[in-house]
């Protein structure tokens, strides 16, 4: 599904500013230790430095530079990669500096969302938010964000000259308005589907979260029997970036749409969230948003926070169930008797009955429950009951059947006549 990308791994350091107060810094410092090992680049050595505020001019002090500059000749790496998105300036002053590769948490992101996207929508999606960041960064920049291909072809002439720098913009802004046209034309098609879904009435669940969380585990929890309907999964940090929409029926005639989306990360460049926002309408339109968590990470809080930051971003903020997800790696810890929290694995499938419960409850609040009694006589409302509703108990009486069922509002007034 996802071939891998040959690479060398190629040794780099990590820097970051703790700004006061920042009580997640060593958590986001960690994480982008992972983001840049998901490059096969590997950190060797991570500096940091108090500051109420990133330096203007080289977002570290002088004297943190010139540190710096000691680390990266003892360590022998050409690559520097900061915590936080910088500005052009940053980028110029400092490569001139060091003189190595400098690269932002901003780049790091878009290069891995550049290498995992496969589908046409997500292609597009990457490609606009690299060239928006890329656009006041034409002057001076070492690092090139083409390296996976794409466009970029501003990159190859750097510096040639105020004349040429013009052309450049221009060209990446006519291909940025092109590509987001193309996009334009994805997403209304999507657009369509979900409008078509919504007229059958059948309810839509997203699973939402931290990348990594095990949300297309979970949606693949849930089509065990079929193969052919499950998603990529995998320890990587973004490998999902395409919505990916199940039909599942965990209960005979009682179906909801499952729909799988691309993780958070905390951080997360704003262009690509923009970019993204079509793919997440999905989200937006739920039913009901299962947020899952993994459990086992120690800072499975921050990571919510994230998570609920994001959404908030995106202006999301439908109904939302956590999900308390790699239980089978938790030993102790509480388990909450919270309603809107469930607790499970989607690896062992422990937990995944409860889920389905509230799900349930939370779903199908245009499903009613009846009790019927239909005469042996009229078996064909009998067989209609049983094609169209999901029955809970059945009995055979004296007269006729005793049913007791939970139907979709739709099916109620056929057997009004019936109810007991
Ligand atoms: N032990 C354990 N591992 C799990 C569980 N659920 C998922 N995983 C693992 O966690 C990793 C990430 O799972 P994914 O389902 O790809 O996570 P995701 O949330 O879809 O990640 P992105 O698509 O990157 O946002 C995989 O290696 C899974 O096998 C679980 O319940 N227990
Ligand atoms: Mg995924």
């Amino acid at each position: 599904m996802h071939e891998t990308v040959t690479r060398t791994i190629k040794d780099s350091i990590v820097v970051g500013v703790e700004r006061q107060g920042d009580t997640y810094f060593d958590y986001g410092m960690e994480e982008l230790e992972n983001l840049t090992r998901a490059l096969d680049l590997n950190p060797v050595a991570s500096l940091t430095q108090k500051l109420q505020t990133p330096n203007q001019a080289t977002y570290l002090g002088s004297g943190k530079v010139t540190e710096l500059s000691r680390l990266i000749a003892s360590f022998d790496v050409d690559l520097v990669i900061f915590n936080d998105e910088l500005t052009p300036s940053q980028i110029r002053n400092l490569e001139k500096e060091l003189e190595v590769t400098v690269y932002d948490r901003t780049m790091l992101i878009l290069d891995i969302f550049g290498e995992r996207a496969k589908t046409n929508e997500a292609q597009l999606q990457v490609e606009i938010a690299r060239l928006k960041y890329l656009l006041p960064r034409l002057v001076g920049m070492r690092a090139s964000l083409s390296r996976q291909g794409g466009s970029g072809s501003g990159l190859a002439n750097r510096g040639a000259g105020e004349t040429k720098l013009e052309l450049d913009r221009r060209k990446i802004e006519s291909r940025i308005s092109a590509l987001e046209k193309e996009l334009e034309v994805v997403v209304e098609r999507r657009q369509t589907q979900r409008q078509k879904r919504k007229t059958e009435g059948i309810p839509v669940v997203a699973l939402v979260g931290y990348t990594n969380a095990g949300k297309s585990s979970l949606l693949n929890a849930f089509v065990t029997e079929k193969q052919e309907k499950k998603v990529f999964e995998k320890d990587m940090l973004f490998a999902t970036l395409d919505t990916s929409v199940r039909r599942v029926e965990m209960q005979k005639n009682m179906p909801f749409l499952l729909a799988d989306t691309v993780g958070f990360v905390s951080k997360l460049p704003t262009h690509l969230v923009k970019a993204f926002r079509s793919t997440l309408e999905e989200a937006r339109e739920a039913d009901l948003l299962l947020h899952v968590v993994d459990y086992s990470s120690s800072y499975y809080k921050e990571m919510m926070r994230t998570t609920e930051n994001t959404l908030k971003e995106l202006e999301i903020d439908q109904p939302l169930l956590s999900v308390y997800n790699k239980m089978d790696r938790v030993e102790a810890r509480e388990w909450s008797t919270e309603k809107d929290e469930i607790f499970l694995s989607a690896k062992t499938g422990e937990g995944l009955d409860r889920l389905v419960e509230s799900i349930q409850a939370n779903v199908f609040t245009h499903y009613i429950k009846k009790a019927l009694h239909i005469p042996y006589e009229d078996s064909k409302a009998f067989a209609y009951v049983n094609e169209h509703t999901h029955i809970l108990e059945q009995l055979e009486e004296d007269t006729g059947w005793y049913v007791e069922t939970m139907m979709h509002k739709k099916h109620a007034s056929l057997v009004t006549q019936y109810e007991k």
